[in-house]
């Protein structure tokens, strides 16, 4: 009964998953990422070396085939970005799968930031630029591991703009993460749109914002786009809120459709092995915890890193099968200064809280950013679980031998 049960679900994921795979296409450079990984995962597995797929960054998703317009996220890719750093100096090989122009590992110390990067550099007399001295000792740090990730093949970047792109190359890259069997590390940080427009809904070319070429289409005959036929009451303003009024035929209703949720398929098939953490955010604190059991319930994968979109550089929850949920938090000797700048004060009134099973109240922390990275503490508790699914990988085996 029960194996009836899981056939007939794992067979409908599998519906879902060729629908989805054959009516929305590939990015066009999925063959050069594919051959790009394949023989970076060759190498390191040769090397016998763990091999971890960082996604980071939020996915886009087009109004239109020619895009103009997109609905995009807050995500800028720090978590990743700061992860796969993490990641490397633990002696991971990262394939960093990224959204387009987010932060990347080092360069991201001087990229997107406040300060623009031309103030990190320092013209000489004789006319040749240098690091600004102040900052020297830390662009030397960074420039170091840099080449050193590099010089050793350890860093492979996949960029993706759209969740279609996100979704191909996840697939793609999972799939040829097999043969590393439990050494590989799926960390899924990137925010992946939840809704899309399918590609047999989307419009062609630009939508129109006013009536100037409907003439023109008329006369052209049918086309993709359809508009709702105007009704003289149409043509009226609307009244149901205060708001100044807007005419109902200019107003653009988007159609979303779920994207579907791949996380089984990528458990059960893609990358059966190697293990999977995925992240959850939530802006409300009563709902973070519960989420990401719904999750770990419904995907049966490995491990789901809860994190609000308020507190996510201060703490996250790591939420895993068999263990109590357990809060990662910067501690407060490494919490930035209040506004006050009185250090001793900082996070002095959610001291009990930091030890409680429960949110901190981000009313209650310094300004700006911790001085520590929060992911310092994430990663090397992420190798510790990673280590030990290999051992009892490894101890299944042997099992299986015997
Ligand atoms: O990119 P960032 O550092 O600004 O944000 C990271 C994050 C909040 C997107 C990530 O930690 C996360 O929770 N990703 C999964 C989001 C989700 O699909 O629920």
């Amino acid at each position: 009964m029960s194996t009836n049960t899981t056939n007939t679900s794992t067979s409908s994921h599998q519906v879902v998953e060729n629908a989805y795979f054959n009516s929305n296409p590939p990015p066009k450079a999925l063959p050069q990422h594919v051959a790009a990984a394949e023989s970076f995962i060759r190498q390191h597995a040769a090397a016998n070396r763990r091999v971890v797929l960082v996604t980071s960054g939020g996915t886009t998703v087009p109004l239109e085939k020619q895009t103009v317009r997109f609905i995009d996220n807050f995500s800028a890719g720090t978590r990743g970005a700061t992860s796969a750093e993490y990641f490397l100096e633990s002696g991971y090989a990262v394939i960093f799968m990224h959204r387009q122009f987010s932060l990347l590992p080092y360069s991201r110390h001087y990229s997107h930031s406040t300060d623009c990067f031309l103030d990190f550099l320092h013209e000489n007399p004789d006319g040749s630029v240098v690091a600004n001295p102040t900052h020297q000792d830390k662009m030397l740090r960074v420039l170091r591991k840099y080449n050193a990730a590099k010089n050793q093949n350890c860093l492979l970047m996949i960029p993706f703009v759209t969740i279609t792109d996100y979704l191909h190359e996840l697939r793609a890259v999972a799939q040829l993460m097999r043969p590393l069997g439990p050494n590989g590390l799926l960390y899924l940080a990137a925010a992946v749109s939840d809704f899309f427009v399918p590609e047999d809904r989307m419009s062609e070319h630009k939508i129109q914002s006013t009536d100037a070429t409907d003439l023109l289409k008329q006369q052209q005959g049918p086309t993709t786009i359809t508009k709702e036929p105007r009704e003289p009451e149409e043509e009226t303003f609307d009244n149901f809120d205060s708001s100044p009024s807007v005419p109902r035929s200019k107003r653009l209703i988007v159609d979303l459709d779920p994207v579907p949720k791949f996380l089984k398929n990528l458990v059960d098939g893609w990358a059966p092995e190697g293990m999977i953490v995925s992240f959850k955010l939530e802006t409300d604190p009563k709902i973070l915890v519960h989420k990401a059991k719904y999750s770990l319930e419904r995907y049966q994968h490995h491990l789901v890193i809860g994190n609000l979109l308020s507190t996510r550089k201060w703490e996250v929850v790591f939420v895993a099968p068999g263990h109590s949920d357990k809060w990662i938090r910067v501690p407060f000797s490494r919490r930035k200064k209040t506004l006050s700048g009185v250090e001793e004060l900082v996070g002095a009134a959610d001291r009990g809280a930091h030890e409680k099973n429960e949110p901190l109240d981000p009313s209650m922390l310094p300004e700006g950013e911790p001085e520590m990275e929060i992911e310092s503490l994430i990663i090397p508790a992420v190798e510790e679980l990673h280590s030990k699914h290999i051992e009892s990988a490894a101890a299944k085996n042997t099992s299986k031998l015997a």
